[in-house]
């Protein structure tokens, strides 16, 4: 995992587009979402073909968000990605192969095969598998943070995503005080996307908005276009980067609507045709791409191409992937975490 995090990331992000590196890193959260696209579509019909095991939950309609998170991370910094994000995941370097691995089981894979397509991480880079229980991943981030305080570490951000539903859980709750008391480094993106499963807000919580949550715990809270790229990356690189210099955890709300069913599954049928063609349920990768043209930062022909070599990048990697071994269970250590010295894809820890 090394194409993504990189120094370079720390480059500010400002509307105005004088910012040193924003043409940049729109370009490159553009060409990452478009990867994220394509690469889930691909999912989905394996999915459908009866080549992956499991569910398989996509992050359509939420690539912007997602992303804007990703790619303003560093190497060194914590990243716990949930089910929506797979544009952050590629953003902070997960790869195409990766993901394809772990979806179809391939024993190459960093799960070894052994583990569900969404829970695959490489902790030893900060990259943490996700933990299915909603709201533990804001704890998990806390622990890897305070363990870089110990070590005296400075200059590092963690960064974990979660539904709207997510935040109800105590565990939310907890990782959040937690959070707020140590004055941790740490930036939470809430993915409001109106529904939990098929819940929709109104039996979730009660309060008026959720930012404002962020004065209970007593940290910082911004609101973001959830499905507007260039506001999610400013929104989001000002809340990184506060965190970062010692302005403490960040809580960061963002409204839009997923434009799939919570898992291929799902129909989605619960979703209102009024609020699918309302602003709120616009596509953002359309928004993105019609925000970049206009501002000349890329260009059709552009987009044509990196269309067709990441389209051709899939193909062949799930053609590879899917001739590879599965696990053998009797050649399996069966750890349920890594090996002392041993990374969980079985190599030396560095
Ligand atoms: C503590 C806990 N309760 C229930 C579940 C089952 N579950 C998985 S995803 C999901 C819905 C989550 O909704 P939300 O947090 O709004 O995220 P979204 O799916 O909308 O992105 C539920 C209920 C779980 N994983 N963890
Ligand atoms: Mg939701």
């Amino acid at each position: 995992m090394t194409k993504g995090a990189s120094p370079e990331q720390s480059m500010t992000y400002d509307r105005s587009g004088t910012g040193r590196g924003t043409r940049e890193i729109a370009r490159r959260a553009f060409r990452t979402m478009l990867e994220a696209r394509i690469l889930e579509e691909k999912l989905a019909a394996l999915y459908r073909s009866g080549k992956i095991v499991g569910g398989v939950f996509l992050g359509r309609g939420q690539e912007a968000l997602s992303v804007a998170l990703g790619v303003h991370l560093r190497r060194g910094d914590i990243y716990a990605p949930l089910i929506r994000d797979q544009a952050g995941r590629l953003a902070f370097g997960d790869t195409i192969l990766d993901t394809l691995r772990t979806y179809l089981g391939s024993s190459l894979g960093p799960m070894r095969g052994r583990d569900g397509n969404i829970h695959r991480g490489r902790p030893s880079e900060g990259y943490h598998a996700m933990i299915s229980h909603l709201g533990a991943m804001v704890s998990t981030v806390c622990g890897s943070l305070i363990a870089k305080r110990f070590r005296g570490e400075t200059g590092i951000v963690g960064a974990t995503c979660i539904g709207e539903g997510g935040t109800s859980t105590g565990s939310f709750h907890e990782g959040m005080n937690m959070a707020a008391v140590e004055k941790l480094p740490i930036v939470v993106v809430v993915a409001n996307n109106q529904f939990s499963y098929s819940t929709p807000n109104d039996r979730q919580f009660a309060c008026s908005d959720m930012l404002i949550r962020a004065q209970g715990y007593g940290i910082t809270g911004r609101r973001a276009i959830g499905n507007d790229l260039i506001d999610c990356l400013e929104v989001i690189g000002a809340a990184v980067a506060a965190a970062r210099s010692g302005g403490g955890p960040q809580l960061v709300v963002a409204d839009l609507l997923r434009l799939v069913g919570h898992g291929e599954h799902d129909d989605a049928s619960y979703i209102p045709a009024s609020m699918k063609e309302s602003p709120l349920g616009r596509d953002c990768l359309t928004l993105a791409k019609e925000a970049l043209l206009k501002r000349e930062w890329i260009s059709d022909a552009e987009i044509s191409e990196w269309q067709a070599t990441v389209e051709k990048e899939v193909e062949e990697t799930a053609t590879k992937v899917l001739r590879e071994p599965a696990p053998d269970p009797a050649e399996e250590e069966w750890t349920a975490f890594s090996v002392v010295g041993k990374n969980l894809s079985g190599e030396d820890e560095q």
